[in-house]
Protein backbone atom coordinates (compact mmCIF):
# COMPACT_ATOMS: atom_id res chain seq x y z
CA UNK A 1 0.00 0.00 0.00
CA UNK A 2 3.04 2.30 0.54
CA UNK A 3 3.09 4.90 -2.12
CA UNK A 4 -0.62 3.76 -4.06
CA UNK A 5 -2.94 6.07 -4.38
CA UNK A 6 -5.21 7.55 -1.22
CA UNK A 7 -8.06 5.78 -1.01
CA UNK A 8 -9.94 6.29 2.42
CA UNK A 9 -9.90 2.91 4.53
CA UNK A 10 -13.21 1.08 5.48
CA UNK A 11 -14.04 -1.55 8.75
CA UNK A 12 -14.13 -3.68 5.88
CA UNK A 13 -11.23 -2.99 3.96
CA UNK A 14 -8.25 -2.20 6.75
CA UNK A 15 -7.25 -5.44 7.60
CA UNK A 16 -6.37 -6.66 3.97
CA UNK A 17 -5.04 -2.98 3.27
CA UNK A 18 -2.74 -2.53 6.46
CA UNK A 19 -2.30 -6.55 6.79
CA UNK A 20 1.52 -5.92 5.59
CA UNK A 21 2.53 -3.12 7.78
CA UNK A 22 5.29 -4.19 9.62
CA UNK A 23 4.73 -2.01 12.58
CA UNK A 24 0.84 -3.72 12.81
CA UNK A 25 1.69 -6.73 12.49
CA UNK A 26 4.48 -6.71 15.52
CA UNK A 27 1.38 -5.68 17.77
CA UNK A 28 -1.49 -7.54 16.29
CA UNK A 29 0.01 -11.02 14.55
CA UNK A 30 -1.95 -12.29 11.56
CA UNK A 31 -4.51 -9.67 9.92
CA UNK A 32 -7.26 -12.46 9.92
CA UNK A 33 -7.54 -11.84 13.43
CA UNK A 34 -7.60 -8.20 13.59
CA UNK A 35 -10.99 -6.45 14.80
CA UNK A 36 -11.68 -3.26 13.29
CA UNK A 37 -14.01 -0.64 14.78
CA UNK A 38 -14.09 3.06 13.80
CA UNK A 39 -14.72 5.32 16.36
CA UNK A 40 -14.22 8.73 14.75
CA UNK A 41 -16.53 11.08 16.64
CA UNK A 42 -14.14 14.71 16.00
CA UNK A 43 -15.09 16.93 12.85
CA UNK A 44 -12.21 16.32 10.99
CA UNK A 45 -10.96 12.26 10.17
CA UNK A 46 -11.29 8.82 10.39
CA UNK A 47 -10.22 6.92 13.55
CA UNK A 48 -10.07 3.06 14.17
CA UNK A 49 -9.56 0.93 16.65
CA UNK A 50 -7.76 -2.42 15.84
CA UNK A 51 -7.78 -5.36 18.31
CA UNK A 52 -6.30 -8.69 18.37
CA UNK A 53 -6.39 -10.41 21.29
CA UNK A 54 -5.48 -8.29 24.25
CA UNK A 55 -3.54 -6.02 22.04
CA UNK A 56 -4.81 -3.08 20.15
CA UNK A 57 -3.50 0.36 17.82
CA UNK A 58 -4.89 2.81 16.79
CA UNK A 59 -5.10 3.90 12.83
CA UNK A 60 -5.92 7.73 12.12
CA UNK A 61 -6.62 8.48 8.74
CA UNK A 62 -7.40 11.85 7.27
CA UNK A 63 -10.28 12.92 4.89
CA UNK A 64 -10.17 14.90 1.99
CA UNK A 65 -12.79 17.10 3.44
CA UNK A 66 -14.18 17.87 6.99
CA UNK A 67 -15.90 15.30 8.37
CA UNK A 68 -18.17 17.61 10.12
CA UNK A 69 -19.59 20.03 7.61
CA UNK A 70 -19.31 16.64 4.36
CA UNK A 71 -17.58 16.56 1.11
CA UNK A 72 -18.27 20.65 0.25
CA UNK A 73 -15.80 21.67 2.40
CA UNK A 74 -12.53 20.41 0.82
CA UNK A 75 -9.46 19.88 3.36
CA UNK A 76 -6.09 18.68 2.10
CA UNK A 77 -4.85 15.22 3.38
CA UNK A 78 -1.34 16.78 4.13
CA UNK A 79 -2.62 17.61 7.98
CA UNK A 80 -1.57 14.14 8.57
CA UNK A 81 1.74 15.19 7.77
CA UNK A 82 1.77 17.91 10.19
CA UNK A 83 0.23 16.02 12.79
CA UNK A 84 2.93 13.66 12.44
CA UNK A 85 5.61 15.24 12.61
CA UNK A 86 4.39 17.35 15.24
CA UNK A 87 4.24 14.29 17.82
CA UNK A 88 7.47 13.78 16.98
CA UNK A 89 8.43 16.96 18.28
CA UNK A 90 6.37 17.08 21.49
CA UNK A 91 7.63 13.40 22.30
CA UNK A 92 10.75 14.44 22.44
CA UNK A 93 10.12 18.08 23.94
CA UNK A 94 7.81 16.42 26.25
CA UNK A 95 8.43 12.54 26.58
CA UNK A 96 5.35 10.16 27.34
CA UNK A 97 2.80 12.93 26.86
CA UNK A 98 1.75 11.85 23.86
CA UNK A 99 0.64 8.44 21.62
CA UNK A 100 3.75 6.89 20.46
CA UNK A 101 3.97 6.52 17.16
CA UNK A 102 4.24 3.38 15.34
CA UNK A 103 4.11 3.97 11.34
CA UNK A 104 3.35 6.93 8.61
CA UNK A 105 1.96 6.93 5.21
CA UNK A 106 2.33 9.74 3.72
CA UNK A 107 0.35 8.50 0.72
CA UNK A 108 -2.49 7.35 2.14
CA UNK A 109 -2.37 10.23 5.15
CA UNK A 110 -2.34 8.09 7.84
CA UNK A 111 -0.59 7.39 11.05
CA UNK A 112 -0.73 4.03 13.21
CA UNK A 113 -0.10 4.51 16.90
CA UNK A 114 -0.70 3.69 20.80
CA UNK A 115 -4.07 2.84 21.89
CA UNK A 116 -4.63 4.24 24.73
CA UNK A 117 -6.77 2.52 26.97
CA UNK A 118 -8.73 2.54 29.39
CA UNK A 119 -7.99 6.59 28.75
CA UNK A 120 -11.01 8.25 27.57
CA UNK A 121 -11.47 11.71 26.40
CA UNK A 122 -10.86 14.65 29.01
CA UNK A 123 -14.02 16.58 28.27
CA UNK A 124 -16.44 13.20 28.46
CA UNK A 125 -14.59 12.67 32.26
CA UNK A 126 -15.78 16.40 33.04
CA UNK A 127 -19.17 15.66 31.65
CA UNK A 128 -19.20 12.88 34.05
CA UNK A 129 -18.51 14.89 37.09
CA UNK A 130 -14.90 12.89 37.13
CA UNK A 131 -11.76 15.07 38.80
CA UNK A 132 -8.82 13.37 37.29
CA UNK A 133 -6.01 14.65 39.89
CA UNK A 134 -3.25 14.47 37.08
CA UNK A 135 -4.47 16.94 34.75
CA UNK A 136 -3.17 20.53 36.23
CA UNK A 137 0.52 19.31 36.85
CA UNK A 138 0.64 16.91 33.21
CA UNK A 139 -0.57 19.99 31.40
CA UNK A 140 0.88 22.64 32.70
CA UNK A 141 4.59 20.75 32.07
CA UNK A 142 3.61 19.71 28.17
CA UNK A 143 2.71 23.45 27.49
CA UNK A 144 5.80 25.02 29.31
CA UNK A 145 8.15 22.43 27.30
CA UNK A 146 7.00 22.02 24.17
CA UNK A 147 5.80 25.83 23.99
CA UNK A 148 9.46 26.83 25.56
CA UNK A 149 11.62 24.06 23.41
CA UNK A 150 9.87 24.73 20.20
CA UNK A 151 10.55 28.50 20.46
CA UNK A 152 13.82 31.07 19.86
CA UNK A 153 14.54 30.78 23.32
CA UNK A 154 15.77 26.81 23.12
CA UNK A 155 16.12 25.62 19.63
CA UNK A 156 19.25 26.11 17.11
CA UNK A 157 18.11 28.87 15.10
CA UNK A 158 18.61 27.54 12.02
CA UNK A 159 16.39 24.11 12.82
CA UNK A 160 13.91 26.61 14.08
CA UNK A 161 13.31 28.32 10.70
CA UNK A 162 13.29 25.31 9.04
CA UNK A 163 11.01 23.90 11.45
CA UNK A 164 8.90 27.47 10.39
CA UNK A 165 9.14 26.62 7.22
CA UNK A 166 8.19 23.40 7.04
CA UNK A 167 4.98 23.63 9.32
CA UNK A 168 3.71 27.48 7.49
CA UNK A 169 2.25 24.73 4.66
CA UNK A 170 -0.33 23.93 7.25
CA UNK A 171 -1.73 26.63 5.53
CA UNK A 172 -5.66 25.51 5.30
CA UNK A 173 -5.69 24.07 8.96
CA UNK A 174 -4.59 27.88 10.77
CA UNK A 175 -7.01 28.82 8.12
CA UNK A 176 -9.98 27.37 9.73
CA UNK A 177 -8.58 28.62 13.29
CA UNK A 178 -8.33 32.10 11.81
CA UNK A 179 -11.79 32.59 10.72
CA UNK A 180 -13.95 30.29 12.71
CA UNK A 181 -12.21 31.27 15.92
CA UNK A 182 -11.19 34.67 15.40
CA UNK A 183 -13.60 36.34 12.73
CA UNK A 184 -16.97 33.61 12.30
CA UNK A 185 -18.62 34.30 15.56
CA UNK A 186 -19.14 37.94 15.40
CA UNK A 187 -20.96 38.23 12.14
CA UNK A 188 -23.61 36.30 11.10
CA UNK A 189 -21.25 33.29 9.14
CA UNK A 190 -22.99 31.09 7.21
CA UNK A 191 -22.56 28.07 9.45
CA UNK A 192 -22.71 29.38 13.03
CA UNK A 193 -25.27 28.05 15.40
CA UNK A 194 -26.31 29.07 18.99
CA UNK A 195 -28.99 28.16 21.16
CA UNK A 196 -32.41 30.19 19.30
CA UNK A 197 -33.94 31.61 20.56
CA UNK A 198 -32.57 32.26 23.92
CA UNK A 199 -29.10 33.54 22.93
CA UNK A 200 -30.18 35.50 20.21
CA UNK A 201 -30.51 38.99 21.87
CA UNK A 202 -26.97 38.14 23.39
CA UNK A 203 -25.54 36.98 20.75
CA UNK A 204 -26.70 40.66 18.93
CA UNK A 205 -25.20 42.27 21.15
CA UNK A 206 -21.99 40.80 20.98
CA UNK A 207 -21.84 41.31 17.51
CA UNK A 208 -22.40 45.01 18.08
CA UNK A 209 -19.69 45.31 20.83
CA UNK A 210 -17.08 47.29 18.75
CA UNK A 211 -14.32 46.53 21.85
CA UNK A 212 -15.21 42.87 21.41
CA UNK A 213 -14.72 43.21 17.72
CA UNK A 214 -11.34 44.71 17.94
CA UNK A 215 -9.98 42.51 20.31
CA UNK A 216 -10.78 39.46 18.35
CA UNK A 217 -9.36 41.39 15.83
CA UNK A 218 -5.83 42.02 18.02
CA UNK A 219 -5.65 38.19 18.81
CA UNK A 220 -5.82 37.44 15.71
CA UNK A 221 -3.76 39.67 14.75
CA UNK A 222 -0.95 38.23 17.79
CA UNK A 223 -1.98 34.68 15.93
CA UNK A 224 -1.43 35.42 12.62
CA UNK A 225 2.00 37.35 13.25
CA UNK A 226 4.22 36.20 16.28
CA UNK A 227 5.20 32.70 15.00
CA UNK A 228 7.00 32.39 18.40
CA UNK A 229 6.73 28.51 18.72
CA UNK A 230 5.41 25.28 17.35
CA UNK A 231 1.90 25.15 18.94
CA UNK A 232 -0.40 22.04 19.01
CA UNK A 233 -2.89 24.26 17.50
CA UNK A 234 -6.01 22.77 18.92
CA UNK A 235 -5.51 22.35 22.76
CA UNK A 236 -9.36 21.94 23.73
CA UNK A 237 -10.23 18.87 26.09
CA UNK A 238 -11.69 17.12 23.36
CA UNK A 239 -7.70 16.69 22.69
CA UNK A 240 -6.82 15.25 25.56
CA UNK A 241 -7.19 11.83 27.21
CA UNK A 242 -6.73 10.94 31.12
CA UNK A 243 -7.26 7.92 33.63
CA UNK A 244 -6.60 8.80 37.24
CA UNK A 245 -3.01 7.78 36.45
CA UNK A 246 -1.75 8.96 33.36
CA UNK A 247 -2.80 12.30 30.89
CA UNK A 248 -1.83 12.22 27.12
CA UNK A 249 -2.43 15.28 24.39
CA UNK A 250 -3.81 13.70 20.78
CA UNK A 251 -4.24 15.57 17.45
CA UNK A 252 -1.78 17.69 17.02
CA UNK A 253 -3.20 18.62 13.38
CA UNK A 254 -3.52 22.08 13.78
CA UNK A 255 0.39 22.11 14.61
CA UNK A 256 1.47 25.98 13.53
CA UNK A 257 4.38 28.11 14.48
CA UNK A 258 1.86 30.61 16.40
CA UNK A 259 2.34 32.35 20.11
CA UNK A 260 2.78 30.41 23.17
CA UNK A 261 -0.26 32.21 24.68
CA UNK A 262 -2.50 30.23 21.99
CA UNK A 263 -2.52 26.55 23.20
CA UNK A 264 -2.69 28.06 26.72
CA UNK A 265 -5.58 30.08 26.06
CA UNK A 266 -7.82 27.76 24.54
CA UNK A 267 -7.04 25.27 27.09
CA UNK A 268 -7.90 27.50 29.95
CA UNK A 269 -10.95 28.63 27.99
CA UNK A 270 -12.03 24.88 28.01
CA UNK A 271 -11.63 24.50 31.42
CA UNK A 272 -13.73 27.58 31.87
CA UNK A 273 -16.66 26.50 29.90
CA UNK A 274 -16.90 23.47 31.85
CA UNK A 275 -17.07 24.87 34.89
CA UNK A 276 -19.88 26.83 33.20
CA UNK A 277 -21.93 24.28 31.86
CA UNK A 278 -22.06 22.25 35.69
CA UNK A 279 -25.43 23.37 36.36
CA UNK A 280 -26.68 21.59 33.28
CA UNK A 281 -25.34 18.56 35.13
CA UNK A 282 -26.89 18.15 37.97
CA UNK A 283 -29.40 15.68 37.65
CA UNK A 284 -26.96 13.08 39.34
CA UNK A 285 -26.15 15.76 42.21
CA UNK A 286 -24.45 19.11 43.33
CA UNK A 287 -21.44 19.59 41.08
CA UNK A 288 -20.01 22.06 43.91
CA UNK A 289 -17.31 19.92 44.15
CA UNK A 290 -16.82 19.41 40.21
CA UNK A 291 -16.97 23.68 39.95
CA UNK A 292 -13.97 23.91 42.91
CA UNK A 293 -11.69 21.10 41.10
CA UNK A 294 -11.74 23.22 38.04
CA UNK A 295 -11.37 26.14 39.52
CA UNK A 296 -8.24 24.36 41.41
CA UNK A 297 -7.29 23.16 38.09
CA UNK A 298 -6.83 26.19 36.22
CA UNK A 299 -4.90 27.56 39.55
CA UNK A 300 -2.54 24.59 39.46
CA UNK A 301 -1.92 23.84 36.01
CA UNK A 302 -0.88 28.09 35.53
CA UNK A 303 1.06 27.89 38.71
CA UNK A 304 2.71 24.70 36.85
CA UNK A 305 3.64 26.61 33.61
CA UNK A 306 5.14 29.10 35.29
CA UNK A 307 7.20 27.46 37.42
CA UNK A 308 8.33 24.80 34.75
CA UNK A 309 8.50 27.74 32.21
CA UNK A 310 10.76 29.73 34.69
CA UNK A 311 13.01 26.50 35.06
CA UNK A 312 13.76 26.15 32.02
CA UNK A 313 14.57 30.13 31.24
CA UNK A 314 17.34 29.57 34.24
CA UNK A 315 18.46 26.01 32.42
CA UNK A 316 17.91 25.84 28.71
CA UNK A 317 17.53 29.32 27.39
CA UNK A 318 20.37 28.29 25.03
CA UNK A 319 18.73 30.16 21.43
CA UNK A 320 18.88 33.62 20.18
CA UNK A 321 16.38 35.34 22.58
CA UNK A 322 17.38 36.91 25.52
CA UNK A 323 21.38 35.42 25.42
CA UNK A 324 23.20 34.52 28.64
CA UNK A 325 25.95 36.65 27.88
CA UNK A 326 23.78 39.72 28.08
CA UNK A 327 22.43 38.48 31.41
CA UNK A 328 24.03 36.03 33.35
CA UNK A 329 27.53 35.64 32.06
CA UNK A 330 27.63 39.18 33.48
CA UNK A 331 26.41 38.54 36.44
CA UNK A 332 23.19 40.33 35.79
CA UNK A 333 20.55 37.81 37.01
CA UNK A 334 17.95 40.20 37.77
CA UNK A 335 18.38 41.15 33.98
CA UNK A 336 17.37 37.53 32.85
CA UNK A 337 14.48 37.11 35.63
CA UNK A 338 13.18 41.10 34.66
CA UNK A 339 13.04 39.37 31.10
CA UNK A 340 10.84 36.42 32.24
CA UNK A 341 8.64 38.21 34.02
CA UNK A 342 8.04 40.69 31.20
CA UNK A 343 7.57 37.13 28.73
CA UNK A 344 5.13 35.66 31.21
CA UNK A 345 3.22 38.35 31.56
CA UNK A 346 2.98 38.93 27.50
CA UNK A 347 1.61 35.33 27.87
CA UNK A 348 -0.60 35.76 30.31
CA UNK A 349 -2.15 38.61 28.63
CA UNK A 350 -2.23 37.07 25.52
CA UNK A 351 -3.80 34.17 27.10
CA UNK A 352 -6.54 35.58 28.69
CA UNK A 353 -7.44 37.25 24.88
CA UNK A 354 -7.25 33.88 23.17
CA UNK A 355 -9.22 32.08 25.93
CA UNK A 356 -12.41 34.97 25.09
CA UNK A 357 -12.39 34.11 21.77
CA UNK A 358 -12.85 30.82 22.18
CA UNK A 359 -15.16 30.50 24.33
CA UNK A 360 -17.10 33.17 21.58
CA UNK A 361 -16.80 30.57 19.16
CA UNK A 362 -17.70 27.33 20.76
CA UNK A 363 -21.12 29.02 21.55
CA UNK A 364 -21.51 31.33 18.71
CA UNK A 365 -19.96 29.48 15.72
CA UNK A 366 -19.94 26.01 13.93
CA UNK A 367 -17.79 23.58 16.28
CA UNK A 368 -19.78 23.53 19.83
CA UNK A 369 -18.48 21.55 22.69
CA UNK A 370 -20.19 18.72 24.35
CA UNK A 371 -20.19 20.46 27.73
CA UNK A 372 -22.98 22.63 26.53
CA UNK A 373 -24.17 20.92 23.87
CA UNK A 374 -24.87 18.24 25.84
CA UNK A 375 -27.38 20.20 27.97
CA UNK A 376 -31.12 18.77 26.83
CA UNK A 377 -32.78 21.78 28.59
CA UNK A 378 -32.16 24.35 26.14
CA UNK A 379 -33.10 27.26 28.60
CA UNK A 380 -30.47 25.48 31.44
CA UNK A 381 -27.91 25.61 28.28
CA UNK A 382 -28.80 28.73 27.52
CA UNK A 383 -28.29 29.91 31.00
CA UNK A 384 -24.82 28.75 31.14
CA UNK A 385 -23.50 29.81 27.63
CA UNK A 386 -24.62 33.51 28.50
CA UNK A 387 -22.91 33.67 31.97
CA UNK A 388 -19.97 31.77 29.76
CA UNK A 389 -20.26 34.44 26.75
CA UNK A 390 -20.11 37.91 29.76
CA UNK A 391 -17.11 35.80 31.02
CA UNK A 392 -15.42 35.64 27.61
CA UNK A 393 -16.11 38.91 26.67
CA UNK A 394 -15.04 40.05 30.24
CA UNK A 395 -11.41 38.84 30.03
CA UNK A 396 -10.67 39.33 26.52
CA UNK A 397 -11.63 43.03 26.60
CA UNK A 398 -9.92 43.67 29.65
CA UNK A 399 -6.90 41.35 29.12
CA UNK A 400 -4.24 44.31 30.13
CA UNK A 401 -5.75 45.30 33.63
CA UNK A 402 -6.39 41.84 34.87
CA UNK A 403 -3.42 40.92 37.52
CA UNK A 404 -3.81 37.51 38.01
CA UNK A 405 -6.03 33.96 38.13
CA UNK A 406 -7.29 34.55 41.63
CA UNK A 407 -9.25 37.86 40.15
CA UNK A 408 -10.18 35.86 36.71
CA UNK A 409 -11.75 33.04 38.75
CA UNK A 410 -13.00 35.30 41.23
CA UNK A 411 -14.72 36.84 38.01
CA UNK A 412 -16.08 33.55 37.05
CA UNK A 413 -17.72 32.43 40.34
CA UNK A 414 -19.72 35.67 40.74
CA UNK A 415 -21.00 35.68 37.29
CA UNK A 416 -21.70 31.72 38.54
CA UNK A 417 -23.71 32.76 41.61
CA UNK A 418 -25.41 35.42 40.08
CA UNK A 419 -23.89 37.98 42.41
CA UNK A 420 -22.96 40.34 39.35
CA UNK A 421 -24.82 39.86 35.98
C1 LIG B 1 -14.11 22.51 10.73
S1 LIG B 1 -13.16 22.00 12.05
C2 LIG B 1 -13.86 22.71 13.44
C3 LIG B 1 -13.03 22.62 14.65
O1 LIG B 1 -12.71 21.26 14.91
C4 LIG B 1 -11.36 21.16 15.31
O2 LIG B 1 -11.23 20.35 16.41
C5 LIG B 1 -10.89 22.57 15.56
O3 LIG B 1 -11.16 22.97 16.89
C6 LIG B 1 -11.70 23.31 14.58
O4 LIG B 1 -11.76 24.70 14.86
MG1 LIG C 1 -8.99 17.31 16.76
Amino acid sequence: MAGSAYEALTVETLSARLGSVAAMRGTLGDPAGWRVREVGDGNLNLVFIVEAGNAGLIVKQALPYVRLVGESWPLPLKRSFFEYHALTRQAARDPGRVPTVLHFDEAQSLIVMEFLTPHVILRRALIDGRMPPKIASDLGLFMARTLFRGSDLSMVTRERKADLALFADNVELCDITENLVFSDPYFEAELNAHTTPQLDAMVEELRADRDMKVTAQQMKHVFAAKAETLVHGDLHTGSIMVTDEDTRVIDPEFAFYAPMAFDVGMLFANFWMAYFSQDGHEAGGSRDAMRAYLMDTTEECWSTFRAEFSRLWRSERNGILYQRSLFEDRGDTLGSEQALDHVLHDIWVDMLGFAGVEIHRRILGLAHNADFESIEDRDLRAACETKALKFGRQIAVNRATIHGLAEVNGLARRLQSGEVA
